[in-house]
């Protein structure tokens, strides 16, 4: 079997080796000979002199059976879903709308270990965890992406990212271990939230600055706020982690916002009067603080936002959107 470098991306003729797939889909070469035993999910492609190859079609059917597990569905369903689907045309897994609905997969079990708990989350939730933990952020990227599709950013903030962020969360706090899960999981995140920012046509009157306290890493609840905004067509202008005092305050200045929002996640970055020292600027913008950061008690001129919701209905209407 050849193994030799091959390139990524387009299919080179007269197919892909089995090595190639292998690192294409993330998983070894021996379970896509073992996917071929069982499943007859094998190369189609007969090269002169040489081993047989996977072609276009070939790929797409593992790929296929990849997104599925990924989201939960166990192997022997996925294969038999995908093997049934029509080539090249319409899934009809993946037509159904939601692979949560043809899924019965196992709770994951809490504790240490390889995996997250994840109480009364959806499979495509744990499927997600299970990618997080696999450290494949395309995996994670491709499960996210298909929910904000089907969901929307709301539903999918709420119902898929929250709890598999506490659940990993969780498990960090336990055990110590998995901060490179954390990183993995949140580079997906933030990638896919940010791409569909950029892509989106941005046609309110005002704009809004999203940032995070001084010091605070913590950003994706403001990715998710920056893709529910654009959802809107807000115009939004992301200054992210660890913003400085006197850096917010000259982009209001430059800016004129219609609002400013600022993340505070963890109680050493949740003092709320460094914003005092905002500049005075006409119209005045409306400074929101969100986040369970923030210290409790008087926030001067800054309003509390509770939730995602909360905050890309009052922006969108500081905005004019
Ligand atoms: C991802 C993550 C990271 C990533 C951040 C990457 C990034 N680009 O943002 C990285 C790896 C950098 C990181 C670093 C750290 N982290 Co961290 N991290 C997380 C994790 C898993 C998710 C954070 C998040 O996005 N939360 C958002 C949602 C999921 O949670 P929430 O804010 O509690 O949500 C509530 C409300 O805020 C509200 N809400 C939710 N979304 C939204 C959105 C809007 C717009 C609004 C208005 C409201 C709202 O509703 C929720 C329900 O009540 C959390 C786990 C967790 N439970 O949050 C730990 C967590 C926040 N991290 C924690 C810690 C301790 C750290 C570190 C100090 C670890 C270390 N030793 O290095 C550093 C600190 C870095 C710093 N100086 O800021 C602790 C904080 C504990 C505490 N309360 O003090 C947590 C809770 C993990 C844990 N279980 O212990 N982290």
């Amino acid at each position: 079997m050849s193994s030799g470098p091959e390139p990524s991306g387009a299919l080179p003729a007269p197919g892909l080796t089995v090595a190639a797939v292998a690192r294409r889909l993330g998983v070894a070469p021996a379970t896509l000979r073992t996917w071929d035993r069982r499943y007859g999910m094998g190369p189609s492609q007969h090269a002169a002199g040489s081993h047989r190859r996977y072609s276009p079609d070939d790929v797409a059917r593992l790929e296929r059976v990849r997104r599925l597990m990924l989201a939960g569905v166990p192997l022997a369903e996925a294969a038999r879903a995908v093997a049934t689907s029509l080539p090249g045309g319409v899934d009809p897994v993946e037509d159904a709308g939601d692979v949560e609905a043809i899924t019965g997969a196992a709770p994951m079990r809490p504790g240490g270990g390889g995996v997250v708990a994840i109480p009364g989350g959806t499979p495509n939730a744990r499927g997600l965890a299970r990618a997080a933990l696999a450290l494949d952020g395309r995996g994670c990227r491709e499960i996210v992406a298909q929910t904000l599709d089907r969901r929307g950013v709301v539903w999918t903030w709420d119902h898929l990212l929250v709890p598999v962020m506490v659940g990993v969360g969780q498990k960090w706090a336990q055990s110590n271990k998995g901060i490179d899960v954390e990183h993995v999981l949140s580079e997906a995140i933030a990638s896919e939230f940010s791409e569909r920012v950029s892509r989106a046509p941005a046609s309110s009157p005002a704009s809004v600055l999203l940032c995070a306290a001084p010091n605070e890493l913590h950003v994706l609840p403001l990715w998710a706020l920056a893709a529910g905004l654009a959802e809107r067509h807000v115009s939004v202008r992301m200054l992210g982690a660890r913003l400085p005092v006197d850096a917010l305050a000259s982009a209001v200045r430059r800016v004129g916002p219609a609002g400013v929002l600022i993340w505070s996640q963890l109680p050493e970055t949740g003092d709320p009067t460094i914003f005092d020292a905002l500049p005075e600027v006409r119209p005045e913008p409306q400074i929101l603080l969100a986040g369970p950061g923030w210290w409790p008690g008087d926030s001067g001129k800054a309003r509390r936002v509770e939730d995602l919701t909360e905050a890309i209905t009052a922006l969108a209407r500081a905005a004019g959107a």
